[in-house]
């Protein structure tokens, strides 16, 4: 019996190549709000409907409309954009948005707050920049990221030009975004080899995630995502090719053990000139084998689970043509950015900025980033790169400029400087715009670090590099499943906490506790980084100590996720920290 479609099959099928109503929709001004079936439409066009869940009650209580606005995401392959490009996000921020830029843990920027009747000034403003939002969400190939920390500067610029090739070769060639937002002509929906070349009319079955990563940083989480591509250098710092790896995913949703994340396979390595040619086999084979009928069964991670890598990377070869060759020898030492300024290869110099979750914002009577930044892209002649980590790097600044940035830098708060467990912490957007948040995120883990610091300080372990990560529900935009502490919002006030990742992003956790409130949160761990501080071996990171010591079962990989959870030998665990 052949299973039905999933709803948004049909939404997609019927949109003529994703019109929708859209356009329809945007002069209906009894609604701040669009249709539901477009609202699934809109995603492919960067944006998402969402509402201040602040004022969700009182507004209910008023019986008021929710307080509807979008949010709009970048499409910025490999995160880089230029001082004026800058310059244009921070106006349109102020202009149309919430005055914040979010920077994303995919390299973009966010706006938030973006009502109905400013929607196609802010589009507009944005292809002015030479910008666009196209592909930032919905079923097709997203954002493609670039390692972005700056060491080896030749091997970086080579994985930017890949990932903005693979986004471009990936890019929908629907006309309805030009058309909708951008007032270009009605073009007739033509054939869909014509019209879709690499989607067709349906696009693929979920979103897909694409990123090029240079080692030793795994600063784009390879091994959270769809498909990846890892740079193999010669001795001499050239491009021998890449190692291509697919099937990373993070979403899952709680009580679902069908539901999990899982960390990529590596299928292969290919010369450099092949890797879009690779790219594009590797999503028409999702696109083809992906499941139709379930979206929270959709992703490329249940197709290589259900099909098994072997026949996957055959059906790869047969489009490509030729076999791909073993994977070559690779090694990461972290998942995070690397603060402070770096000189680069060409004389020039870049500063990696800490930016607390990503939120650029002046606050009242404390920092003022966005003035900081928005006076650095004044006077700045290289460029911004977003890093995959919610950071921003002020890139390639001439000898001659460096001090008027240093200068610009103190005087607006702006700081390369956090505390060790803070430079390490990601918390995805949550609460008040996320419509799916179950808890805070991005408002409350600054005071969670704050109190987990001062536990770790007591240990002698303030200096010690660890990551944290916490998500308002499961579904993992901050990735906390790979992180040694990851806390997933459960409801609100209250968290799932995992243990047992790898620092450098290569090794599931596994959820060590159950539905945690702020102080149990902190005396949860406090035995634990206690035995951390007494018991590691030289140089062992917090999440391999955890495994070795056995405070927590080692997740091979992503079925394995749900099994064995919860503190191993719970009585030795608490024996120890006793003692
Ligand atoms: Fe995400 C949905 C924010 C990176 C997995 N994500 C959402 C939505 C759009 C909520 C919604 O569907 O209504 C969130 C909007 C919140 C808001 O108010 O801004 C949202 N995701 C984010 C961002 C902004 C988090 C951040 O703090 O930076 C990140 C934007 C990235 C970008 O620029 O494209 C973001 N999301 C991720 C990542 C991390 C990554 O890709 O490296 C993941 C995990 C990796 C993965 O995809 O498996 C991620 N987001 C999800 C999922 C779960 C997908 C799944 O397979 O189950 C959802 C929900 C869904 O798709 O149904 C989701
Ligand atoms: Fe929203 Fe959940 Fe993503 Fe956080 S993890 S931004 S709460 S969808």
């Amino acid at each position: 019996m052949t299973k039905d479609l999933a709803r948004n099959e049909r939404i997609k099928e019927a949109s003529a190549y994703l019109r929708g109503t859209l356009a329809e929709g945007l002069t209906d001004v009894a609604t701040g709000a669009i249709s539901e079936d477009d609202q699934q439409l809109v995603k492919f066009h960067g944006m998402y409907l969402q509402d201040d869940r602040d004022l969700r009650a009182e507004r209910t209580k008023k019986k008021l409309e929710k307080a509807f606005s979008f949010m709009i995401r970048l499409r910025i392959p490999g995160g880089i954009c230029s001082p004026a490009q800058w310059l244009q996000m921070d106006r349109i921020a102020r202009d149309y948005a919430n005055e914040t830029l979010r920077l994303t843990t995919r390299q973009t920027f966010q706006f938030h707050g973006v009502i109905k009747n400013n929607l196609k000034t802010t589009m507009k403003a944005i292809d002015a920049a030479l910008l666009d939002t196209l592909a930032a969400c919905g079923d097709v190939n997203r954002n493609v990221l670039a390692s972005s920390n700056p060491h080896r500067s030749r091997a970086h610029h080579a994985a930017h030009e890949l990932a903005k090739a693979i986004s471009d070769r990936l890019l929908p060639r629907t006309p309805a975004y030009r058309e909708i937002w951008l007032d270009g002509e009605r073009i007739a929906g033509g054939e869909e080899e014509v019209t879709e070349p690499v989607y067709g009319r349906t696009y693929l079955p979920r979103k897909f995630k694409t990123v090029v990563a240079v080692p030793p940083d795994n600063d784009v989480d390879i091994f959270a995502q769809d498909l990846g591509f890892i740079a193999i250098l010669d001795r001499k710092g050239a491009l021998k090719g890449w190692n291509v790896t697919v099937g990373g995913g993070m979403g899952m949703t709680h009580g679902e053990p069908d539901t999990y994340p899982r960390t990529a396979d590596v299928l292969g390595f290919c010369k450099p000139q092949d890797a879009i040619a690779v790219a594009e086999a590797i999503v028409t084979v999702q696109r083809d084998w992906g499941d139709r009928t379930n979206r929270k069964h959709a992703r490329l991670k249940y197709t290589i689970e259900d099909r098994g890598l072997a026949a996957f990377r055959a059906e790869v070869e047969r489009r490509i043509g030729y076999p791909l060759r073993e994977p070559q020898p690779f090694s990461f030492d972290s998942n995070g950015d690397r603060y402070g300024w770096v000189e680069a290869e060409n004389g020039r110099a870049h500063l990696t900025l800490f930016i607390e979750n990503g939120r650029v914002r002046d606050i009242p009577g404390g920092p003022s980033l966005m003035t900081g930044l928005r006076r650095i892209a004044e006077i700045h002649d290289g460029e911004f790169r977003l890093t995959a980590n919610q950071n921003v790097i002020v890139a390639d600044v001439t000898p001659d400029r460096r001090n008027a940035i240093e200068a610009l830098v103190a005087e607006h708060g702006l700081t390369s400087e956090a505390t060790a467990l803070r430079r390490n912490a990601m918390a995805c957007v949550a609460l008040p715009t996320c419509g799916l948040a179950l808890a805070e995120s991005e408002r409350y883990l600054p005071s969670l670090v704050t109190a987990l610091e001062e536990r770790l300080a007591v240990h002698g372990l303030a200096e010690d590099e660890i990551t944290i990560r916490m998500t308002g529900c499961p579904n993992g935009c901050a990735r906390p499943y790979i992180a040694e502490i990851g806390l997933v919002g459960k409801g609100p006030g209250r968290y799932n906490l995992y243990l047992g990742g790898a620092f450098d992003g290569s090794r599931l956790s596994k959820l060590y506790a159950e539905d945690l409130e702020h102080d149990s949160i902190v005396a949860t761990l406090d035995p634990v980084f206690r035995a951390y501080a007494k018991e590691r071996r030289a140089n062992e990171r917090f999440g391999d100590f955890l495994i070795r010591a056995q405070w927590i079962a080692r997740t091979e990989n992503g079925r394995d996720f749900h099994a064995n959870t919860g503190p191993l030998k719970p009585a030795k665990a608490a024996e120890k920290a006793a003692s």
